[in-house]
């Protein structure tokens, strides 16, 4: 079981641009030889990996991606230009289907796999190219051809890239609703509930997702048994966020944080050896964060991995989502 992120999007190639039918004209010659140029060739338009995407998200905001068409030609044999071409970046995974036929054209997993989704138009010849020993004025040029148009059906394996764990009101979803710039639309959803479970976030550039996987798990076990499942797939994620409610004395803190982690490693050793930061959360609350501390001294964690947010007032979180990235990229070179 997967989650499937899905989108329609229209294409749109760029037409060539007109051929020219033009004359010479020059002092003292009345009618000079012909002398138009070529129309320039359309824009394709690409779908091309990109990294930094996880999502199908962007294509909720636009679904029709149009190229420029070709420069029209010009008198004294001026060709026009080329139009460039337009590339759409996708995250790694897509597959690219024919929405009409339902033929997959591509699966761009490979960085910088790319994809002509659609052609450009080539150019207009220009009445120049027509001259011929019995053609010495020609008047003909030719039209630009049209740019291909598509249907595409985007769809994409989501793979949660971050994992929050925690007991039930350490702020888990608080937290989630703060990151998250939208979420994403998935099919096979099987939940009701109003807070989220998935979330996309945005930082830097980068965007990946982010599960409350007890969160996933509850939902689940309202649907339809799907919790092992969901289990399964939280094992792909690349690293934690262990949520704390640091309200509470350093001991009790700490106490929670065995209670799930000890959980974790009984029935899902996978998922607990994840690279994990800490959290604690409602530091906006007195006294709160130096029961962090003194419960981040008491698990013996590193202090680089861990951070005193409020997921109420935003306070820390940009420093929790700098961490994310880091943890991010040291497990991406650790891969590759
Ligand atoms: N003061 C304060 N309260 C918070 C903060 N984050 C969450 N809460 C509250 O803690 C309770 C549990 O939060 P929730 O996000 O539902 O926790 P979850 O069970 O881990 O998803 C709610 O009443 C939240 O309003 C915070 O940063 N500061
Ligand atoms: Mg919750």
């Amino acid at each position: 079981m997967h989650f499937i992120d899905e989108a329609a999007i229209t294409v749109r190639a760029g037409d060539g641009g007109r051929g020219c039918s033009s004359f010479r004209r020059e002092k003292f010659v009345p009618r000079g030889g012909p002398d138009g140029g070529n129309g320039g060739n359309g824009g394709s338009v690409l779908l091309k990996v990109s990294p930094h995407l996880s999502t199908l998200l962007d294509f909720r905001y636009k679904r029709i991606f149009k190229a420029k068409r070709g420069q029209h030609g010009m008198g004294k044999k001026m060709h026009g230009k080329n139009a460039s071409d337009l590339v759409i970046p996708v995250p790694p995974g897509t597959l690219v289907y024919d929405d009409e036929t339902g033929v997959l054209l591509a699966d761009l997993t490979k960085p910088e796999a790319t994809l002509v989704a659609a052609s450009g138009g080539r150019g207009g010849r220009g009445n120049a190219v027509f001259v011929s020993s019995i053609r010495q004025a020609p008047d003909r040029a030719d039209p630009g051809k049209p740019g291909g148009e598509r249907r595409l059906r985007l769809s994409l394996k989501l793979i949660a890239n971050i994992g929050l764990v925690g007991l039930p009101n350490a702020g888990k979803s608080t937290l989630l609703s703060r990151i998250s710039r939208a979420r994403p639309k998935i099919a096979d959803y099987p939940f009701t509930t109003l807070s989220p479970v998935l979330g996309v976030v945005l930082h830097r550039d980068e965007e990946f997702v982010v599960a409350d996987l007890p969160g996933l798990i509850e939902g689940a076990h309202l649907g339809a048994g799907l919790g092992h499942r969901f289990l399964k797939h939280a094992e792909r994620t690349e690293g934690l966020v262990h949520v704390l409610d640091a309200s509470h004395p350093p001991e009790k803190i700490a106490e929670a944080f065995r209670i799930v982690h000890d959980e974790m490693e009984r029935f899902r050793p996978a998922i607990a050896r994840r690279p994990t930061l800490l959290a604690f959360n409602k530091t906006d609350l007195t006294g709160a964060r130096e029961s962090g501390e003194k419960a981040r001294a008491l698990l013996n964690f590193p202090e680089g991995d861990a951070y005193y947010i409020s997921a109420a007032t935003g306070r820390g979180i940009q420093a929790l989502l700098d961490g994310l990235l880091k943890l991010r990229k040291t497990r991406a070179s650790d891969a590759g």
